[in-house]
């Protein structure tokens, strides 16, 4: 007997997958960022030569110290030193402006000096007579928060 061996052919059907494009999400942040409102504050610098000439003669100008800012600070000073009393002649008076939101007014007898505007940013000498009397410096937008100081000649 023979026997039958009825083969089986298994076709194997290659289920080819089907590639699913994806339309990739671009993540759309904004790159470009713009940046705004550059500062357009032109900060003005005045040098100017300080001619503390010491003369042996002793009648160069001495020289006082202004300083307004960068808060609400106000000072004169002479050496490092508060200035409170002077003797009447003529001062050099170099102030340090360091804000462009103050100023520096000296007003007193023979004197009504705006050294430096409110503006200004940097420093600038003046050269002042002072007489006998009481002087205030200010910055004039803020004298009423107390933004001064006084002192005397005599
Ligand atoms: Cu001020």
């Amino acid at each position: 007997m023979l026997g039958v061996v009825s083969g089986r052919n298994v076709i194997a059907l290659g289920l080819v997958a089907a590639a699913l494009a994806f339309g990739g999400v671009a993540c759309g942040s904004d790159d470009d960022e713009g940046t705004a409102g550059g500062g357009d504050t032109t900060t003005e610098q005045t040098t100017t030569a300080e001619d503390t000439t010491t003369g042996d003669d002793g009648s160069s100008a001495a020289t006082l110290e202004g300083e307004t800012g960068p808060g609400f600070e106000i000072e004169v000073r002479q050496e490092g030193a508060d200035v409170e009393t002077l003797s009447a002649g003529t001062y050099t008076i170099s102030v340090e402006d360091k804000s462009e939101m103050h100023n520096f007014h000296l007003i007193g007898p023979g004197v009504d000096e705006e050294v430096t505007d409110v503006p200004f940013v940097g420093e600038k000498s003046v050269e002042v007579t002072l007489q006998a009397g009481t002087y205030t410096y200010q910055c004039d937008p803020h004298a009423a928060q107390g933004m001064m100081g006084t002192f005397t000649v005599s």
